[in-house]
Order: structure tokens, then sequence, then C-alpha cells
């Protein structure tokens, strides 16, 4: 046959368009598209069907060390099954440099965990924790050239935030080596004098994890981190985004010529802080940073991704179980809001979300979610094979029914968590078939694929 797999009879997405189109695959890449293809040695029907490129997650955590015994649900199997099933082919889950440790050496323990486990094709962020001049000078320069073109910086965490020194160091290895550099932006200092007087004031139920990293603290911390970006002279990546006026810090710092990438996740356009106000701990079920807001912030949140103030749209998934002694449920005896693991799962309903929140309400175009949950992330993270359906792409192709109904259960979910966030969410729109680099992974919302199919990938400089 001419073709390894024809998708036959389905509507293409992608960035700009959408079309009526069969898609060829020979080797694992995409070879033709168009009308009445010739037979394929595999056929997948996709009348009523969307072929999408396969969702690139570039925010997940996977098998983090957390601290004080916490562990996290997801390792690599796992975690990659759950974003396979959610419509993903590629992941870049971070690698965490412990303080004291080499980035080399915290690399060579997260590919041993990923190698061989992954459902997902896959890449690292490096999460740099200690920017001792041998890191700066001479590591991280070499593990950009080595295809590792991205690396988070903290501005809150005892033991992952750099000071404003520190930053701006880290920053100018950007701008002498081409990589990026994302931020998490929380001001660590106002969180710890609010967290002082919430628990002065006895109150330690998971709302307060909200209400002591307000706003304000983020608003705060994305100015001075755009600031800092500017003294340098770099692009920068703020992720995770909440707000509206952590929003207006990234239009005012565009207005001024800075370029800027924004991310913004599901949890800030479904939840809101009220969800941290459940019966008994349930609250913890919803303890992520930054927190979610209000629907003020959600609507800003919509408007972001609606105009492109965001580029990405990410799950920020990074999943701990509720009922587990490992877990958000009964962290030191409950004592306090302030030992709650920060983080949610969700790299499997991200793109259902986006989908039947955005989409099928009719607030983003298909070409537009392609961008944001797909095409964007390969841009902007130097996958050059990846994120679009054209000739000479890696065939990471999901296929979707816009029709179907589901309601989020975490029991229909992959991950190793034990609830989900968005539980009792109704969804229209679900992917039922994925395929990575031809290779038929998910066949009508049954696992055909193997562990071990989803490969590393060394990533190029961003094109932006
Ligand atoms: N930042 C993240 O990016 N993910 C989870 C927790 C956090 O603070
Ligand atoms: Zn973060
Ligand atoms: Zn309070
Ligand atoms: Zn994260």
């Amino acid at each position: 046959a001419p073709f390894d797999l024809v998708i036959r009879g389905g509507t293409v997405a992608t960035a700009s368009d959408v079309f009526a189109a069969d898609v060829g695959v020979r080797a694992g890449r995409i070879v033709q598209i168009g009308e009445r293809l010739e037979r394929g040695a595999q056929e997948i029907d996709a009348a009523g069907r969307l072929v999408l490129p396969g969702g690139i997650d570039s925010h997940v955590h996977l098998s983090q060390p957390s601290g004080e015994g916490i562990v996290m649900a997801d390792d690599f199997e796992s975690g990659t099954r759950s974003a396979l099933f959610g419509g993903n082919t590629t992941v870049l889950p971070f690698c965490l440099q412990e303080r004291g440790q080499s980035l080399r050496e915290a690399l060579t323990g997260y590919h041993a965990l990923a190698e061989g486990n992954c459902y997902t094709d896959h890449s690292f962020h490096l999460i740099v924790s200690d920017p001792s001049p041998s890191v700066l000078g001479q590591e991280l320069p070499a593990l950009v050239a080595d295809g590792y073109t991205s690396f988070k910086v903290f501005m809150t965490y005892e033991g992952l935030r750099l000071n404003d020194g520190q930053i701006l160091e880290t920053m100018d290895v950007a701008r002498r080596t081409g990589a990026l550099v994302m931020v998490h932006c929380e001001n660590e200092d106002a969180i710890r004098y609010l967290i002082g007087r919430h628990e002065a004031d006895g109150d330690l139920a998971p709302r307060a994890h909200a209400t002591t990293r307000p706003i304000v603290v983020e608003r705060e911390a994305t100015h001075r981190a755009l600031s800092l970006a500017e003294v340098v002279d770099v692009p920068v990546v703020i992720v995770h985004v909440s707000n509206g006026p952590a929003i207006d810090e990234i239009r005012a710092a565009r207005a001024r010529g800075r370029k800027v990438i924004g991310e913004t996740c599901p949890q800030y356009l479904v939840l809101t802080a009220a969800d941290l106000d459940g019966m008994d701990w349930e609250g913890a079920k919803f303890v992520c940073s930054p927190p979610p807001r209000d629907k003020a912030s959600q609507d800003a949140c919509w408007n972001g991704l609606e105009t492109g103030v965001f580029d990405l749209f990410s799950s920020d998934h990074c999943p701990f179980r509720y009922d587990d002694p490992a877990g958000k449920l009964n962290p030191k005896g409950r004592t306090s809001f302030r030992h709650i693991p920060n983080g949610i799962p969700g790299v499997e309903t991200r793109l259902p979300i986006l989908f039947s929140e955005g989409v099928m309400k009719g607030r983003i175009d298909l070409a537009r979610f392609v961008a944001l949950t797909a095409t964007n992330h390969a841009k902007v993270y130097g996958l050059t094979a990846k994120g679009r359906i054209a000739v000479g792409m890696d065939a990471d192709i999901a296929i979707w029914d816009p029709e179907a109904r589901r309601t989020i259960r975490h029991a229909d979910l992959h991950d190793g968590a034990d609830y989900s966030p968005y539980e009792g969410l109704e969804i229209r729109g679900w992917p039922t078939t994925v395929v990575l680099g031809g290779k038929v992974m998910v066949r009508e919302g049954e696992l055909v694929g193997q562990k071990g199919d989803g490969r590393y990938r060394a990533r190029t400089l961003a094109s932006l």
C-alpha cells in the first residue's frame, strides 16, 4: 500500500485553517494531505470527526519530589497514559534541580524515570533552583546546546525561589544562549507575611491558601518578572496566569515592545476560590498556586485567550492524591493549609475543557484551539517536527468526536490521583483515537499502544 496509515474523510484543523481532507502517513510522518488518497495498510474512518494535531502540554509535573514525604500521584507511565487519553502526544515535564545538585545529575534521574515508560513523546524544562557560577557559566549553556532550551525560575517557595539578582543572572544565560525563561510569579515574602497573619488568627483551613496568595501578590511578581526581563532584554514566558491585573501587566509590557509569552490553565477558567471552601478538608482538592480566583478573573482569562494575550494553554498537571498518607487530606494532621501540597491533576481534561467551554460555546474557534493547545507550544519550545498537521511533520494526531457527551468522572480517567477537581463538569467533545508517530495508541477509547512508544525529543531554540 502507498501509505502505512490513512485517516480518511475527517475535518482537518490547523492553527489557520479547517478543511475536509484525508491524511496519509508513512514511516511515522505525514506525507500527503488531500482528497481521495490511495490505500493505506491501515485505515481510520474519520467521517464526522475532527483530525487535530496531537495536543502538546508544555506544563506538567511528573515524579517531581515535593518535600516532607509528599509523593506525586503520577509517574511517567501513569501521567503520559492520562495525557494520551486526553488527546496529547507530547508532554513537557519539569526536571527539578535541588539545591546543591547539578542540573546534569537531576536530568539523569528524570531520564531514568521516563525511559521506556512513556505513552507520549516528552522533553524536559529545567527548574533552576541553585544558580551557582558553574551552573550559569558552564552547565546551563551546555544543556541548552544539547536541546534543553527552556528553564523555569520561581519567585515563591522556600527552597526554590531565586532573588532578583539570581533571576537577572539566570535570564542573562537566556540572553546569551537564546533559551527561554519561564517565571512563576508570586511574591514569597508577601505570602509569608499573610500566612503569619492567618495562622495568628487561627484561620487554618484550605480556603486560606487562596487568601494568602491574593491577586496583588501575583500582579506584583508579574510586574517584577517583566521588568527584570526588560532590564536583561530577553523574551520571557509568564506561566499559569490567573487574573486580570496580571494580564494587564503582560499587555503593558507588550505595548512597550517586549516579547512576552503568556500561559493560562483550565483551573483559571472553570474553578474559583470558593471551591476551596468544601466540607471538612475537601477544599484541599483545589489547592494549587496561583489559586483559582473569582468570576471576574475567569472572564479576564477567557478574554486573554480570545485576544491573544495567551499563546499557551497548558494543564499545570501537578497531581497529588487526596485520601492518602502522602496526599492532601491529612498533611501534618491538618495543622495548617500551608502543608497541603500545591497542585492539581488535569493533563487528561485540559483539551476537553477548552474544547467544550471554548469552541463549543463559541468563545474561540477551532483554529485558535489548535494554536493554543499544540502549534504554539511547538513553536515556543522548539519542537520543530510537531504541533501541526502538515506534510513532513510527525504523525501525531488526535481524532475527536465533537458530539461526544461526557461528564467528567475521575473513575473514567487514567491518572494516578484519586479525584478530579473537575468532577461533574459536563463536556461536549472528546478525543477518541490518538496516533503517535504514525502508530495508533488509543483506538476508539481503547489503549492499544505500549509504554515505551513515547520517546524523548531534544528541542531547538524557540521560533518566536
Ligand atoms: N507551580 C507550578 O507550576 N505547578 C504546581 C505548583 C506551582 O507552584
Ligand atoms: Zn509554577
Ligand atoms: Zn482568612
Ligand atoms: Zn506547574
